[in-house]
């Protein structure tokens, strides 16, 4: 290591003074320029992981869903998962040491983590489109640089398609080739193969509007559209030519507001979906004949694909063991539905992609999904190939998964220190503060079909409250409750959490084909 260079370029990548950042959920997230040392150092940090595990190691410039003037960072390990937990710790430490304490840090590092400083490094780098990523990559550039590593910038990347990459580069090419085409091909090969079986066919099946969220998806969209051919036939709206990064558009906006985004004309039953920022979640939506708005969040996904996989699995006989994996924010019904009518075991983890996949991963086929739109299905290459044989039953599916209806709000108010809560349970029961878990416990009683839970945001410096109950009136009453009870026992700051924040962000209130079951989500910053 060139401790001189390092201390030499850092200086040049300085650290704010008194600035505090934590490796939350998802990486780094802050507004954007607070992070230009954070960027250097992740490039610094990637290059040690890179030459622990003898791998290729991707950095992803994006903050998601949140808003145009915010950036973050995320490393992605060997396999393309996420960065492994011990090496967020390092992440927090190193993103936080004082300008005179780095070159000890990054030894402390290297020491603890036994890395070979001899080692090769090589790192793969991607950005969404927001207008600061570019000049935030250069900094990750500069990091790996400073400690000799090799690297590949991709430019401008969706953060599934840089997890890719990464996974290309460490089994060989198995998987595919480590290019955007290589990408393009893969995907649509496997989507037209599993559609071309399909018993629906026509146009009306075969065309979807898409809301980029003014973000990376609509380029790379635009790019893929032609290895469709016949397959799909996409109409980009928000594709970032006019409006604002996930202003009034996207996957978040659509979950949370339980209507489509702006700058997108529907017609009854035509095909909509949305992706965030990054294009990493997706939720599909549209009108039927009444003009009603019906949206299929990750729920809603996840009992799809589940229940079409289950029911082919007994179809193939094959004995494999399926499991469906949510969190906390499943509504209710979903789980109920899964559990009781489609037969499935469903296990809750906490909230961020990384807790999910780790626990799907323990089953022969693991569905999971958040019901943000963030998620999948796992399954070996054996399975799949028995999948696509029956890919027919697919367009049934989906047709059945539509009736699937619930409602989600979002909610506001704020506490001193989001830290006083802790949770425990796949963060469905609250620790600390002190009496809070009994209060909680005390207002459900007074509900049917109910269910609440408080946990401190693992991206932004708020405490979410989420309660569902059997109607919406209910829900929206058991919310603004638990919201006061955190208020209360929290050190709520600020004005009292106000009752009627549903009249902004509610629309209907449908009984579905989970059962009955109406959520409520408050945010609390
Ligand atoms: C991050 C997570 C997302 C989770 C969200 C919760 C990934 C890729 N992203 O965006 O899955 O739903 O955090 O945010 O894991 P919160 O902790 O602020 O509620
Ligand atoms: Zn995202």
């Amino acid at each position: 290591m060139d401790l001189g260079a390092i201390t030499k370029y850092s200086a040049l990548h300085a650290k704010p003074n008194g600035l505090i950042l934590q490796y939350g959920t998802a990486g780094f997230r802050t507004k954007a320029e607070h992070l230009d040392h954070v960027m250097f150092r992740m490039g610094l940090l990637a290059v040690l992981r890179s030459k622990q595990t003898k791998s290729t190691i991707g950095v992803m410039v994006t903050a998601s869903h949140n808003p145009e003037e915010d950036n973050g960072v995320k490393l992605v390990d060997p396999l393309g998962e996420m960065l492994a937990p011990s090496w967020e710790e390092h992440a927090t430490y190193l993103a936080n040491a004082e300008e005179q304490d780095m070159q000890r840090v990054l030894i402390d590092i290297s020491e603890k983590e036994a890395v070979n400083l001899q080692q090769d490094a090589f790192v793969v780098i991607g950005r969404d489109t927001r207008p600061s990523s570019e000049k935030l990559s250069q900094s990750v550039i500069d990091g790996v640089t400073v400690l000799g590593g090799q690297f590949h910038d991709y430019g401008l990347l969706t953060t599934p398609q840089l997890h890719y990459m990464v996974y290309c580069r460490n089994t060989g090419g198995r998987y595919g080739k480590a290019t955007i085409e290589g990408y393009y091909q893969k995907l649509s090969k496997a989507f037209v193969e599993l559609t071309k079986q399909a018993s629906c066919s026509g146009d009306e099946y075969r065309s979807l509007k898409v809301d980029c969220a003014n973000g990376i998806g609509a380029l790379k969209l635009r790019e893929m559209e032609h290895y469709f051919s016949q397959g799909l036939s996409v109409q980009l709206f928000n594709d970032g030519s006019k409006g604002k990064l996930n202003h009034l558009c996207g996957a978040d906006f659509v979950k949370s507001h339980q209507k489509p985004p702006q700058g997108m004309e529907i017609k009854s039953n035509e095909r909509c979906c949305s992706f965030d920022g990054d294009a990493d979640r997706i939720v599909y939506y549209y009108h039927d004949a009444d003009g009603h708005f019906h949206l299929i969040d990750g729920d809603k996904i996840a009992t799809l694909i589940s229940s079409f996989l289950k029911e082919l699995l007994v179809e193939i006989g094959e004995s494999l063991n399926i499991g469906v994996v949510q969190t906390a924010y499943a509504n209710g019904s979903s789980t109920r539905y899964l559990e009781e009518v489609m037969k499935v075991p469903v296990y809750c983890t906490k909230t961020g992609v990384k807790h999910l996949h780790h626990k799907a991963q323990e089953f022969d086929i693991g569905v999971y999904f958040e019901a943000n739109g963030h998620g999948t299905a796992l399954f070996s290459t054996a399975v799949e190939m028995k999948i696509k044989q029956s890919a027919e039953q697919l367009e049934d599916k989906k047709r059945k998964a539509a009736k699937m209806l619930e409602n989600i709000i979002d909610l506001f108010n704020q506490v001193a220190d989001r830290r006083v809560i802790s949770t425990t349970n796949a963060e469905r029961q609250a620790v600390t503060p002190p009496g809070l878990q009994e209060a909680i416990n005390d207002l459900v009683k007074k509900y049917k079909l109910s269910r609440a839970f408080v946990r401190p945001s693992g991206t932004e410096d708020v405490v979410r409250v989420y309660a569902e109950a059997d109607s919406q009136e209910s829900a929206d009453h058991l919310a603004h409750e638990v919201s006061l009870a955190v208020f209360q026992l929290a050190g709520g700051i600020g004005e009292r959490p106000q009752p009627g924040y549903k009249a902004a962000e509610t629309t209907h209130n449908i009984s579905n084909a989970f059962g009955p079951g109406t959520a409520n989500e408050h945010t609390v910053p």
